[in-house]
């Protein structure tokens, strides 16, 4: 069975990252399926290795249309809050008044509250994870017709690491797609094996950095020599699909996506699980800690399941 070492020491430095110099990429210290690919839940020991080999997993039609009815509607309900929309929490497209992001979903509205302990997504987190779990984030992407801008290539973990003080890879995010995803609205694009490696990152990283980065991420991405090299070795894949589609990819994963250039809104939900044993410490780059409603650190309830979600 694969284990991972103990959690280290507040200030250990495993991931430097934010750094002046360059500094070249080297391999995760953590497993990826932590309790190894016999580990039982609903995940085969097939779909363990995939996992481990590319860092995601895609499921399309994984929640049954009728259910993705009542979180779409919940979706859009939020995103006409005028009280949430004046909170810090919502997040606007860069050079636009359309929401981007809201934050802590989970927190504000009851059926994705329960949504984050259904069995069907908090077992395959455990599976994958060999612990209990919390949850470190969660998000509505919203992504609007013409308005919608991308995201930079980043893996989630090295900002996590350096502006959270995630110590360690024992995290996985879901993402629930709640329109379709194709070619022509800037679908979620993934480096199949990236999640093998931490790329250091040059720059540093200033006071509130997330209110810039939460809008167009500029550190934390890695240089275009690293990111062809891992092109090169993994290529690119963008996987599509409808709504309920369901894509999970391990927190180094690198990730980006175009803007949406069509006229519909490409919309999803997004849950990161972490281990209990991988709770936050002092961020890495030195900064104060960002908010709660992006990394969890006081309320951090251990997950148990709900069942009947819908
Ligand atoms: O800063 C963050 O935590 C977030 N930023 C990006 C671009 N992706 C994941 C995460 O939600
Ligand atoms: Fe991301």
């Amino acid at each position: 069975m694969a284990t991972a070492s103990p959690i280290p020491e507040r200030r250990e430095e495993l991931y430097p990252t934010r750094l002046d110099e360059p500094m070249p990429r080297f391999r995760r210290h953590e497993p990826v399926i932590h309790g190894g690919t016999d580990a039982p839940g609903p995940l085969s020991p097939h779909e363990l290795r995939q996992f481990e080999r590319d860092g995601f997993l895609a499921f399309p039609d994984f929640l049954p249309a009728d259910q993705m009815t009542s979180f779409i509607d919940a979706m859009d309900e939020l995103s006409r809050d005028q009280e949430l929309l004046d909170r810090r929490r919502t997040i606007r497209e860069p050079g636009g008044n359309e929401v981007r992001s809201i934050f802590a979903v989970h927190e504000i509205s009851r059926r994705f509250w329960e949504l984050t302990r259904d069995p069907r997504l908090l077992d395959m987190a455990r599976q994958i994870l060999d612990s209990d779990v919390y949850i470190h984030q969660s998000r509505i992407n919203y992504k609007p017709g013409f308005k919608g801008k991308g995201f930079n290539w980043h893996s989630d973990f090295e900002t996590w690491h350096s502006e959270d003080g995630m110590p360690r890879m024992r995290c996985v995010s879901f993402s629930i797609l709640a329109t379709e995803n194709n070619e022509f609205n800037g679908p979620l694009m993934l480096i199949p094996g990236s999640h093998q490696w931490f790329v250091p990152c040059v720059g540093r990283t200033p006071e509130d950095n997330y209110k810039e980065s939460l809008r167009n991420q500029t550190l934390g991405v890695p240089d275009t020599d690293n990111l062809a090299r891992l092109m090169d070795e993994g290529g690119i894949v963008a996987p599509k699909g409808g709504p309920g589609t369901l894509i999970m990819f391990e927190c180094n994963t690198l990730h980006a996506s175009n803007a949406n250039m069509s006229a519909y809104p490409r919309s999803n939900l997004f849950f990161v699980y972490n281990s209990v044993e991988n709770k936050l410490v002092e961020p890495y780059a030195g900064t104060r800690p960002r908010p709660e409603f992006l990394g969890a650190r006081t309320h951090t309830p251990t997950l148990q399941p709900v069942d009947d979600a819908a």
